[in-house]
């Protein structure tokens, strides 16, 4: 079982929002999973939060809908729109990525965005818009370099460290991992970026059972294993 301070897997649909006016309110922190289209990011909040949340599809661009997740009180998953789909014609595609623009400028609860690739293809023209507007807007990024589990493991790694080096030159922040929601490979890695991003980063190990004054009622009858 993945070990993590939030609770991904207790997971929640808060709302599916057409355009960033229709959001849930902007406070707390907000962590949005981008990519293009097909690059696996449905499949990947699926995994980390071990629940069929969010549509897979094998017709990219369908999902044109902001989907919304709670993670904990104030703590919310976005699953933006993919991008770079052919198919979609070009007044959505500019409406899209108008939208897109301003939920990075003006969103104050985001906090960072997993940016989706796959292994295969990375660091597309609109990849690399996206990663240059986080990073000019101050918001941090992980690079997941999905379907990890098509390649051999030499090539993965030279792909993976390929990345880190390209991004490097923006940015000495970004993270780089391989990743495949099929294998579970860098979902360790995922939940820790993104407990990181939530929490803040801890220096000690929190204790297991939380202090006396923030027990409630409803949480005695989980406590018989408590010997
Ligand atoms: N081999 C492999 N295929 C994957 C993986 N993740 C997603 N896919 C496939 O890629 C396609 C697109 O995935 P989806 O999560 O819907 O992508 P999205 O459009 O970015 O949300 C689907 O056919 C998935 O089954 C993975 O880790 N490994
Ligand atoms: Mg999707």
């Amino acid at each position: 079982m993945l070990k993590s301070r939030v609770k991904y897997t207790a997971a929640s649909f808060i709302t599916s929002a057409p355009d960033i006016s229709k959001l849930p309110a902007d406070s707390g922190v907000e962590v949005a999973f981008a990519g293009r289209s097909n690059a696996g990011k449905s499949s990947a909040l699926n995994a980390l939060t071990e629940q069929k949340l969010a549509r897979t599809s094998k017709t990219p661009g369908r999902t044109q809908l902001i989907n919304t997740f709670d993670v904990g009180e104030d703590l919310r998953l976005i699953d933006l729109p993919g991008y770079g789909f052919a198919k979609v014609p070009i007044e959505m595609k500019k409406k899209w990525q108008k939208s897109l623009g301003e939920y990075l400028q003006k969103r104050e609860s985001l906090k960072g965005i997993v940016v989706l690739m796959d292994i295969r293809h990375p660091l597309k023209d609109l990849d690399m818009d996206l990663i240059n507007w986080a990073v000019d807007s101050d918001i941090e990024v992980l690079a997941l370099l999905t379907k990890a589990d098509k390649l051999k493991q030499g090539k993965r790694k030279s792909e993976v460290l390929k990345v880190r080096r390209e991004l490097k030159q923006l940015s000495d922040k970004i993270t780089v991992h391989a990743f495949s929601s099929l294998k579970g490979i860098g979902l360790p890695e995922l939940a820790k970026t993104l407990d990181n991003w939530y929490l803040g980063e801890l220096t000690h190990t929190p204790p297991e059972q939380t202090s006396p004054e923030h027990s409630s009622p409803d949480q005695t009858s989980e406590q018989s294993s408590n010997a």
